[in-house]
């Protein structure tokens, strides 16, 4: 390409095709030398800039829109540049995210995803991507142990737009005429979760006009499971308080911890106060798919409702999470506004297919090809592997941190998720007794070495405080390109960066 040459020659320009083809190539040259550099231990995670320095332009990549059309030359060098200066999540020591890794099949299904350029709001326009959320839903629910003909679900924007799905279809099963008549024709409702859950629920609470105050943080144990007792005692004090009990958000692997709350228990007092119950299973619902993990989530078939996130654990490309809800028709009905436009109720197909209404949004992006295409070239056995191998690199991880002085576990006990959570203790914390001060200063250890670590690139790992315990690291596993070595790099990386 050549400065002269501009948008307007590619398709759908006359005689467009050769030259579309070969700006085509060249953006796939780019994007595979990007993924090249991803599995390539030599390159960086990344190379950071401030905002401002990106804001006003850094050696030849510049932000600013113009008047004028930019050639193909410049857009290419575009393309190159922001794949230069962003984060390479696919990076064998990239540990930052719950969701990591860079699958080239799962890759190869959202370009095709961008290529078919559709919308699932209704058969009509996206058949195909439609029977395949059909089949995907199916698999998921026999997964989880629900009969496919009581259940539905619907493939959504994340967690947390899974976890709002969770909230509203409760509310509409106790109270119908919230959807006409809003918030004023209901009692005070409450929600229940843990103290470790994701902060998704008080935000469906406060989108959904609960508010978050009638979200109650239920008490965890040391490993952040939630206490069931605990749980019960906070339903009988809503009660007594004249509050309306509708919901409880148990977590499948929670966010920091890893901790799956204990379902059956759970299931238990939900039955006995007719309460809606929800597992958060986002993070840990991909050890549904390993025989030899799957026992945590037992209790998950009694839920009324699951979020679950195959775009964790299972790797799948960014956007790919899935509600699902044990009740055929209860979506359709909570959601449903028949725009007469767009879901014509006399189309010569039938139009049960047309799953747009089911949910809150009009538009909806593809987000089940990846996945289908990835179930397909894997089959359930090859995540089955994956996921156990990722069980495996804790468990080492666990293991070297137990054998190693200057680190400390936030809590003992094997790992039961892919999640590690611990702090670095530099030699001259050691020097310092347990007690406030020393905690003071190890609060700031972890913000201090991450720091470090995204100026140098080498690795990126998330750190944060939980309840009373200061900032710590948390590792977790998702990347099916990380090896045991990344890991020792890793604790290497920290005490290098960590020195006083
Ligand atoms: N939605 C939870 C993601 C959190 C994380 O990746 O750390």
């Amino acid at each position: 390409f050549s400065f002269l040459d501009f948008f307007l020659d590619l398709l759908p320009a006359r005689n467009g095709e050769e030259f579309t083809e070969q700006f085509l190539l060249e953006v796939v040259d780019i994007l595979f030398s990007y993924i090249k550099k991803t599995y390539d231990r030599k390159s960086k995670v990344l190379d950071f800039h401030h905002q401002h320095q990106l804001l006003e332009g850094l050696e030849g990549f510049s932000l600013e829109l113009s008047d004028q059309p930019q050639p193909l030359e410049q857009i290419l060098v575009d393309c190159r540049d922001t794949l230069k200066y962003g984060v390479k999540t696919g990076h064998p020591r990239y540990f930052n995210q719950l969701s990591s890794g860079l699958d080239i099949i799962g890759l190869a299904g959202e370009w095709l995803t961008a290529t078919a350029n559709t919308n699932m709001f209704t058969y009509e326009i996206a058949p195909v991507f439609i029977a395949m959320e059909d089949i995907l839903l199916k698999k998921m629910h026999e997964i989880t142990g629900w009969g496919e003909t009581e259940a539905d679900g619907v493939f959504s924007p994340g967690g947390t737009i899974s976890n709002l799905y969770s909230v509203i279809v409760a509310r509409y099963k106790r109270f119908p005429e919230i959807k006409t008549k809003g918030m004023t024709a209901l009692p005070d409702i409450t929600l229940f979760a843990s103290e470790h859950s994701h902060y998704s629920v008080k935000k469906a609470a406060a989108v959904l006009g609960i508010g978050t105050d009638n979200v109650i943080a239920v008490k965890c144990d040391e490993r952040g499971k939630m206490i069931p007792y605990e749980l019960e005692a906070n339903i009988l004090k809503a009660k007594r308080q004249g509050r309306v009990p509708l919901y409880v958000c148990a977590t499948a692997g929670t966010t920091v911890y890893g901790a799956f709350d204990p379902l059956a228990n759970i299931a238990d007092i939900c039955k006995k106060y007719d309460l809606w119950m929800h597992v958060d299973a986002a993070w840990g619902g991909g050890l549904l798919m390993t025989r030899k993990h799957s026992f945590k989530l037992n209790g998950i078939e009694r839920a009324n409702s699951i979020t679950w996130n195959p775009h964790k654990l299972m790797g799948v490309p960014l956007q790919c999470s899935a509600f699902l809800i044990h009740e055929k028709g209860l979506l359709q009905a909570c959601n449903q506004l028949r725009a007469e436009y767009l879901f014509q109720p006399d189309k010569l197909y039938d139009v049960t297919y047309d799953t747009g209404d089911k949910t809150i949004q009009c538009g909806r992006h593809v987000d089940v090809f990846k996945l289908w295409l990835m179930w397909r070239a894997k089959g359930t056995r090859g995540f089955e592997i994956l996921i156990n191998k990722f069980l495996e690199l804790a468990e080492y991880l666990y293991k070297e941190l137990k054998a190693r002085d200057n680190f400390e576990l936030v809590f003992d006990g094997e790992p039961e998720l892919t999640n590690v959570c611990f702090w670095y203790i530099p030699p001259s914390l050691r020097r310092i007794p347990r007690g406030p001060e020393q905690e003071k200063m190890l609060h700031q250890v972890a913000p201090k070495i991450k720091a470090r670590m995204i100026e140098e690139g080498t690795t990126l790992v998330s750190y944060q405080p939980q309840g009373d315990k200061v900032n710590f690291f948390r590792m977790i596993f998702s990347n099916p390109a990380t090896k045991k070595s990344d890991i020792d790099f890793l604790l290497e990386e920290i005490e290098r960066l960590g020195m006083d």
